[in-house]
């Protein structure tokens, strides 16, 4: 058994050689895997499933060849791409997870997440999550023209760029009691996510058989968590490779 987890891919049109590094991943290393989970920030910004940009076209037909080819994705929404549904999740053929999902292995639990409500310090961020994920609200905004759409979108990076410069790193990371909430509550001994873009496997205070794996961005290169017979294992290499 071989699972992949990736997250924070962050692909845009402008960033054409994370694209071609993704999809190069998606034919190579992806094809080898008995399932890929992708736990958020897929999509630089998702403004709406209708929107007709060509690279999520592009990205929704290398998808779904995995499932062409027997390989299950699943797809946790992330930060960014928050609004993505069902209608893109079935052109990728890829099933949709709720914002944590619990994995049973054969040898062990593993709580899968994006990560940002692990970052309970920010309570700036918090607070701007609980009002865009009102329903309302997504519904509102998705009944706007895709440009004025596009107009807010880039507003609110722009805040939110702004308002991150002013944040310590400590504040941007996740809070070890979220942490240990979510690992006590779902019973599990291994959580898998993204959001910091800090990767790395970390064992948890408690003792040495709780970790906590965090996914990297695919600013430079890419990034990936393997679970197989090996154990869990970050892998981290150069875009076509
Ligand atoms: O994304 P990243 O890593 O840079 O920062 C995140 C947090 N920021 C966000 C915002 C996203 O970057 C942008 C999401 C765009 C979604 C498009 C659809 C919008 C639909 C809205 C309606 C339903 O997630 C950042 C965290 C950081 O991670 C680390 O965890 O700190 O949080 C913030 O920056 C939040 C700020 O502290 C407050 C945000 C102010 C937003 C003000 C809104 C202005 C609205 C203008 C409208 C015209
Ligand atoms: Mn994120």
């Amino acid at each position: 058994m071989s699972l992949l987890f990736v997250a924070d891919i962050h692909l845009c049109q402008q960033e054409s050689a994370i694209t071609t590094g993704f999809i190069h991943f998606l034919h190579t290393r992806a094809l080898k895997a008995d399932a890929l989970y992708i736990l958020g920030d897929l999509f630089e910004v998702w403004i709406g499933d209708d929107d007709p940009n060509p690279l999520y076209q592009d990205i929704a037909l290398a998808l779904k060849v995995l499932n062409q080819r027997g390989i299950p994705c699943y797809f946790i929404n992330g930060n960014r791409d928050f609004l993505l549904s069902s209608r893109y999740a079935t052109a990728c053929a890829m099933t949709l997870l709720p914002e944590q999902q619990v994995l049973q292995l054969d040898r062990q639990r593993v709580v899968i997440l994006h990560g940002d409500v692990l970052c309970t310090d920010d309570k700036a961020y918090q607070s701007f999550r609980r009002m865009v994920h009102q329903r309302w609200l997504k519904q509102l905004f998705l009944y706007l023209p895709l440009s004025l759409r596009l107009l807010i979108a880039d507003r609110i990076r722009a805040n939110s760029q702004r308002a991150n410069v002013g944040k310590t790193d400590n504040i941007m990371d996740v809070n070890q009691q979220a942490v240990m909430a979510v690992m006590t509550y779902t019973g599990a001994s291994v959580m898998i996510h993204g959001h910091t873009h800090q990767p790395a496997i970390h064992t948890m205070d408690m003792d040495n058989c709780h970790y906590r794996a965090v996914l990297g961005s695919w600013h430079q290169q890419g990034s990936a968590i393997k679970i197989d017979a090996a154990g869990v294992t970050l892998v981290e290499f150069p875009f076509c490779s």
